[in-house]
């Protein structure tokens, strides 16, 4: 799919001021690709804008238009090589190119074709079971197998009609200025304790729990039900599972037997997630023998909510900008791409994380690193942030490569990063956040707890081939990283800003660089691919990632579009 993407009139214009240091409005670049001759009408916007202008506005654009006749403005600034040249652009032929009719139309005819009614499952137990169903429309692209209506809605807006006044943004669950741990063994206390709570309250409308030391002075034979913070899984000699739950007044070993239909389920519980039993006390009263098992999970009804207008989403992750694998090219195909009709509704852009490759991330990557100054690879990074229209809302979250705090929940970038990454004004949130975009909620995560399902979990439950489904057992134990320890690393906050508290419209993580996707109770879930060719440890150990590939969602449907920019 190289060279997919038609370079029109308007990506050499936004080259152009790329290059002079200037984003510019969407409406700023229609207009100067549009006029008799772009060259001169960017160098009269230029001279329009103020001296510190960062970004080049559509009344930038008329007020040095209408300036055109005067005397020319200062050329020094030209690069000479006028890419420009209006005679590749069609000169003054006005810019009012319809979309293109999405699906199998796109140049990039890559994007899933037609809509394909609803993605099945969303009623079934648990993950593994659920949305599996390929779609009845073409599936041709469809690398999950989930049947995730793939939309192809190309759109039905011109050039120059993304609409900042009908945009909405805004952020919860955020850590960013509010990370008060210390690191201290009580405020883990507390951040546990926070956790038990809150999933505990989930649950409870379901069991009527008893606390673990009421149990424990239980008669043998009597039925009841527990909620607990599952403190240890283990294995019996004759192949049955005992979980040992955890609750404020101490911990009490609740026996699954293997012939239960619900045994499989036992084989994806982690420590440290809360569950409820319920069940009946053995004899002796030492144990709970358990009938039914139940996660906090997303309710079966849940229905998504959907934006008034038709509006797109790329979402997007581990650009790694920095590394000698980064897809430059690629990405400004990418970028190049947002100027097109195809992409007239795609407003919003959210990155989950990994947006340099950093320094010391991993044993031996200064062996890959291109750039090998954290903060020149944020200077590079935003120079590619650039070349995305400056009427594209930005959103970004850090991962496990940024410069920030490794322990989730993770921080959005301090002020000196931010310094860096001004050109394009884009928000800035931890990691995690939920992003509500024009009553959407997308629910981002970069994603480090994906490796450890993945490692842990049977292949059909969650592997790098399936990073949706990983991330389906995330939502089923409303938590973003259940296991304490191990390879998460968390951070001890007074409260645990990884419970998924409200079932999101939208979960989008990244981080394993595949692409996934696939829905869950009518939660879209989406793993985002990367930026980044194979590295040589992702060679060493068999990961094949998808690089240069954008999901789009129709935030007034939530169907999804795959891009390719490779
Ligand atoms: O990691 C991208 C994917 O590759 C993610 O699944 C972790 C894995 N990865 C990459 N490099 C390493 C090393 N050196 N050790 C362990 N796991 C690794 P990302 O962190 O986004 O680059
Ligand atoms: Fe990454
Ligand atoms: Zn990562």
């Amino acid at each position: 799919m190289t060279a997919c993407v038609p370079l029109d009139g308007s990506a050499r214009v936004v080259r152009e001021l790329t290059s002079r240091g200037y984003n510019a409005e969407r409406e700023a670049v229609t207009l100067l690709a549009g006029a008799d001759d772009p060259a001169r009408a960017i160098e009269r916007a230029v001279a329009a804008a103020p001296d510190d202008a960062l970004r080049i506005t559509e009344a930038h654009v008329r007020r040095g238009l209408s300036a055109d006749g005067g005397p020319d403005p200062d050329p020094s600034g030209s690069t000479g090589d006028d890419p420009t040249g209006s005679t590749e652009d069609g000169g003054g032929t006005p810019v009012e190119t319809k979309g293109s009719g999405g699906a199998g139309g796109g140049s990039d005819g890559e994007s899933s074709g037609g809509s394909v009614g609803p993605a099945g499952g969303g009623d079934r137990s648990g993950p593994s079971t659920n949305g599996e169903t390929p779609g009845g429309g073409s599936t041709t692209s469809d690398p999950s197998g989930d049947g995730v209506p793939t939309g192809g809605s190309g759109g039905d807006r011109a050039v120059g009609d993304r609409d900042p006044s009908a945009r909405s943004v805004e952020v919860s669950g955020d850590v960013t200025g509010e990370s008060t741990g210390t690191g201290e063994y009580g405020d883990f206390v507390s951040l546990f304790r926070d956790r038990f709570e809150r999933l505990s309250r989930k649950l409870r409308s379901r069991v009527t729990p008893r606390r673990a030391d009421a149990i424990d002075d239980l008669p043998g034979g009597d039925d009841a039900a527990m909620v607990g913070l599952v403190d240890e899984v283990r294995s019996t000699a004759s192949g049955h599972r005992i979980l040992d739950l955890e609750d404020t007044t101490g911990t009490f070993p609740c026996l699954v037997m293997k012939d239960r239909e619900f045994f499989a389920e036992t084989e994806t519980i982690v420590e440290d997630e809360v569950v409820a039993v319920e069940g009946s006390v053995s004899d002796d009263g030492g144990i709970l023998f358990v009938d039914s098992l139940y996660f906090p999970e997303v309710p079966r009804n849940h229905t998504p909510s959907t934006a008034d207008r038709h509006v797109q989403a790329a979402l997007v992750s581990d650009v790694h900008v920095g590394s000698q694998e980064f897809m430059g090219e690629a990405w400004e195909r990418f970028a190049d791409w947002f100027h097109t009709p195809e992409a007239a509704s795609v407003e919003y852009l959210l990155i989950a994380g990994d947006m340099v490759e950093g320094v010391g991330v991993y044993p031996d990557q200064d062996e890959e690193l291109d750039i090998v100054d954290v903060y020149e690879q944020y200077e590079r990074f935003s120079e590619h942030l650039k070349s995305v229209p400056g009427d594209v809302e930005i959103v970004m979250i850090p991962g496990n490569h940024d410069a920030v705090r490794l322990a989730e929940p993770q921080p959005g970038f301090r002020e000196d990063l931010r310094d860096i990454m001004t050109a394009h004004d884009a928000r800035i949130y931890g990691n995690p956040s939920t992003v509500t975009l024009e009553g959407v909620d997308f629910l981002l995560y970069h994603g480090m707890s994906l490796d450890e399902l993945m490692a842990e979990f049977p292949d059909e439950e969650a592997s790098y081939e399936h990073p949706h489904r990983a991330m389906y057992h995330l939502l089923k134990k409303r938590h973003l990283a259940p296991k304490f320890g191990g390879k998460n690393r968390l951070a001890a906050e007074k409260e645990d800003y990884l419970v998924i508290d409200d079932v999101p419209d939208v979960f989008h993580t990244g981080h394993v660089h595949k692409l996934g996707y696939g829905k869950y109770r009518n939660v879209l879930t989406v793993n985002s691919g990367c930026w980044q060719s194979q590295t040589d440890f992702q060679a060493k150990v068999g990961i094949d990632p998808d690089p240069a590939v954008a999901p789009i969602v129709d935030l007034d449907t939530l169907d999804l579009t795959i891009r390719r920019f490779a």
